[in-house]
């Protein structure tokens, strides 16, 4: 048997039947559920909440979490098949879903107290909690090393000082996941909604990433209670670890945005008629359908090959960068050129490819640009780090 022009390299063959399952009942919740809206939201900078209930009703959130938390226990790959479906339809939506995942679910149950687990996970699987991950600052989000917010031990807990800047969800965000120095070392805080001294304003504006909600958090002698310190992470391998689990996931992610590029591009050249033939009739378009085909295959199975190895626990976090690098350039180059097969209807929204190469200028520089992924992989390979 042999694979269709959409997957000439057999991902369908490569996979479990569970994970294929998950793909298509996600595939079928993205179409249904979230495309038909996608456009408007975009327009009007709009994230509804009730996407994020509506994700755990199709158990989309904490997919890797364990069950006994609320997630479904599944494989490294079956969330990045996850976060392909919904990346199809919208980064921003994908942004939502995998903060929620990788950046507040994952380091509850790796990093948190049993009291912690049991008291935000359960929610956080439902979408009835929103979670919200503070790790940059304005000055230099690419060395979160140089973070300047602070927390001071005083009776009963910890009082937290500072502002984190481009916070995916912290505007609606019911707990925060911030971290900040203790004596020099840094320490995950889980800071709850309500918290005095705690202010989630919106970042308004944006002009990528429309449809999901950023913010920054500003933290001015917010009072935390001892049970809600992460008590198992302490130094930059904490936050480092969550981004471990998201820059996967993104991988997967950017290439369901690619997809939808490739196959738009592909659907208008076949349609579209000039010089009284369709463009896809050429050969200069179909070099450039060739191209994307030939970099969302390779993407894919770089991406597969790098789930099975986090699921047999032998990835570096090289093979993280390589693959976030990558998959994020490659598919800007593809929703850029998408948008070029369009001609001056690729810049009208019904079309969607400007959403997706504007999103994706965003997802090519949020968890490590495209450089800093270089350097990661430069100090990797010469043992010299170029970071300063
Ligand atoms: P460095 O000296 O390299 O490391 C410090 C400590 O951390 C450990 N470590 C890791 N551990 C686990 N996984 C990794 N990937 C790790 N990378 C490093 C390392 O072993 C060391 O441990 P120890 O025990 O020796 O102390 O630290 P550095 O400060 O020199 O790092 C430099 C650099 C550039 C690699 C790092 O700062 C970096 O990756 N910068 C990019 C920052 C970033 O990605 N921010 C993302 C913010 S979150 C976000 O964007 C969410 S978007 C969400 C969405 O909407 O989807
Ligand atoms: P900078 O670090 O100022 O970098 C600017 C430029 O300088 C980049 O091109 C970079 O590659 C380059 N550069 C920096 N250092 C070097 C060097 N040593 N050598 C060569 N070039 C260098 N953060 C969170 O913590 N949580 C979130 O939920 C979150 N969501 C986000 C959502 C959106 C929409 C956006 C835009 C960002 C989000 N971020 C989030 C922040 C994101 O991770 C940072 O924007 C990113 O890490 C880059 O940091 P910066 O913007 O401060 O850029």
């Amino acid at each position: 048997m042999s694979y269709g022009w959409e997957d000439l390299l057999g991902l369908d063959g490569a996979l479990t039947d569970e994970e294929r399952q998950i793909r298509d009942e996600a595939r079928r919740f993205c179409d249904a559920e979230l495309m038909p809206g996608i456009e408007a939201a975009n327009r009007e900078e709009r994230f509804d909440p009730e996407i994020m209930r509506a994700f755990g009703r199709q158990g989309l959130l904490g997919a890797m979490v364990s069950e006994a938390y609320g997630g479904s226990g599944a494989s490294h790959v079956a969330y990045g098949l996850i976060a392909r479906e919904v990346e199809r339809v919208d980064s921003g939506y994908r942004s939502a879903m995998s903060v929620q995942s990788s950046l507040v679910m994952y380091p509850i149950e790796a990093f948190g107290s049993e009291e912690q687990k049991q008291r935000f996970l359960p929610g956080l699987a439902k979408g009835e909690l929103v979670g919200c991950f503070g790790l940059t600052e304005a000055d230099g989000g690419s060395d979160p090393g140089s973070m300047r917010t602070k927390a001071e031990k005083v009776s009963g807990g910890y009082r937290l000082s500072g502002e984190k800047m481009w916070i995916t969800n912290s505007p609606i965000a019911d707990v925060a996941l911030v971290w900040a120095k203790l004596d020099g070392a840094i320490r995950g805080f889980l800071v709850e909604r309500g918290t005095e001294g705690f202010e989630t304003p919106k970042i308004e504006g944006k002009l990528s990433l429309r449809a999901s909600l950023t913010g920054s958090i500003a933290l001015s002698e917010a009072f935390v209670p001892e049970e809600n310190l992460l008590p198992h992470a302490s130094g930059l391998k904490g936050p480092f670890s969550c981004l471990n689990k998201a820059r996967y996931g993104i991988s997967w992610g950017a290439m369901g945005a690619a997809e939808f590029c490739w196959h738009a591009a592909r659907d208008y050249a076949l349609d579209r008629k000039v010089f009284g033939k369709p463009i896809a009739e050429t050969q200069l378009v179909q070099k450039k359908l060739a191209d994307m085909q030939t970099e969302i295959a390779l993407g894919i199975q770089g991406s597969l090959r790098l789930g099975r190895m986090l699921d047999e626990g032998t990835a570096s976090p090289e093979a993280i960068s390589l693959m976030k690098r990558n998959n994020c350039g490659k598919a800007l180059e593809i929703a850029r050129t998408a948008r070029d097969v369009h001609g001056g209807n690729g810049i009208s929204g019904e079309y969607h490819v400007m959403r997706h190469l504007m999103n994706l200028e965003t997802v090519n520089t949020y968890e490590g640009t495209h450089d800093i992924h270089a350097l990661i992989l430069g100090r990797g390979q010469t043992g010299l780090q170029a970071f300063f």
